[in-house]
């Protein structure tokens, strides 16, 4: 039995609000949903198993027949999913009562409740979110029962507030595959036992490296699972090395540069940009200018006027400024350096200005 395990899609949302690719990646978001399914499709996986927040938030009723479409096209695979914390079944939500295509089951009460899938062996554990938040672990006493062959569980928390759950405890109730959904970073929790999927797309710039799936395989000899990647963009940190003789325009030229090396025509890079080293001393680069050079979601400048400071104390002799250095020369961490450089920089500009 063949399974792709996908959660915390957040349909409906546009990361990165407010910068001028945003839009495009609350498309990238349906697109890859869509891409998902058609994947599922032409390999007539088994099962497809949403881990909780499909949707950012209450679906709209032509949102749910929207995927359900999109469901149906897929029939020889079965689709099972649970509603998350963004997505829960509110009283008056059109998860309720919803007419899902004949291969999709939703596991809608916050109670854990099964379905069997008898022409697939398998039986499909799991329950949803009520409200956005549940303190206690309702997975805690499921166990595997009833005579299918496999047996799977999908759980959507595992922090403070939303079921949290110890995986070693999870993992020893006796499930083939626990499908895991919430934290938006893949990981494998057990070992071909328990996993998050992470979301489909990554939704904010903490969300590094590469998003995507879990694939996996259940049989005789047990399961197997692995990360696969797909996401249409993902968020990468790019240090670059500043140097004293670099002017604003070289650096905007030489992040270009690093930012088209990134393009490779399938995967967008979101780049967290941080500055290091040393820049000419009066000198301050404009962060605005580096975020207009492409896909830049911050900037973080750590570079340090380069001061000559031996060269300072022999041209100012007997002044402040030579004080001032002298009295930090034992002191070598962060936060002095800090006070040492911007120190200089206003004794420095007192002493122009006067
Ligand atoms: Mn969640």
């Amino acid at each position: 039995m063949r399974f792709i395990h996908i959660a915390d899609v957040h349909l409906g949302m546009q990361p990165d609000a407010g910068f001028p690719w945003s839009e495009e990646r609350g498309e990238a978001i349906w697109e890859s949903f869509r891409r998902i399914i058609r994947l599922a499709g032409r390999e007539k996986t088994d099962f497809l198993l949403i881990a909780g927040d499909l949707f950012q938030c209450q679906p709209l009723l032509r949102e749910l027949k929207e995927v359900n479409d999109l469901f149906a096209s897929i029939p020889e695979t079965i689709v099972v999913l649970i509603a998350g914390n963004h997505d829960y079944v509110k009283r008056e939500s059109f998860y309720r009562g919803f007419d899902w295509a004949d291969n999709v089951v939703m596991l809608l009460s916050p109670e854990p409740e099964c379905v069997e899938v008898p022409e697939k062996k398998t039986a499909v554990y799991g329950c949803s979110y009520d409200k956005k938040e549940i303190l206690e672990n309702r997975l805690d006493g499921v166990r595997p029962e009833g005579k299918m062959k496999y047996h799977l569980l999908l759980a959507h928390g595992g922090d403070a507030r939303h079921m949290p759950w110890n995986p070693g405890r999870m993992a020893q109730a006796g499930f083939d595959y626990i499908a895991c959904g919430h934290i938006h970073k893949p990981g494998i929790l057990i070992p071909d036992k328990m996993a998050y999927a992470g979301a489909l797309e990554p939704t904010d710039e903490t969300q590094l490296g590469p998003h995507g799936y879990i694939r996996g395989t259940v049989d005789e000899h047990g399961t197997r699972i692995q990360f696969v990647p797909f996401a249409r963009y993902e968020y990468e940190d790019l240090v670059l090395n500043v140097t004293e003789d670099l002017t604003q325009y070289a650096l905007e030229t030489k992040l270009k540069q690093e930012l088209a090396l990134r393009e490779d025509g399938k995967i967008r890079k979101i780049i967290r940009l941080k500055l290091v080293g040393h820049r000419a001393a009066e000198l301050e680069f404009s962060p605005k200018r580096l975020l207009d050079c492409g896909r830049v979601i911050s900037v973080e400048d750590e570079t340090r006027p380069a001061y000559d400071l031996e060269q300072m104390k022999k041209t100012y002799g007997a002044s402040l400024i030579s004080a001032y250095i002298e009295a930090f020369e034992t002191k070598t961490d962060a936060q002095s350096q800090k006070a040492l450089d911007y120190g200089l920089e206003a004794l420095l500009a007192a002493r122009r200005n006067g």
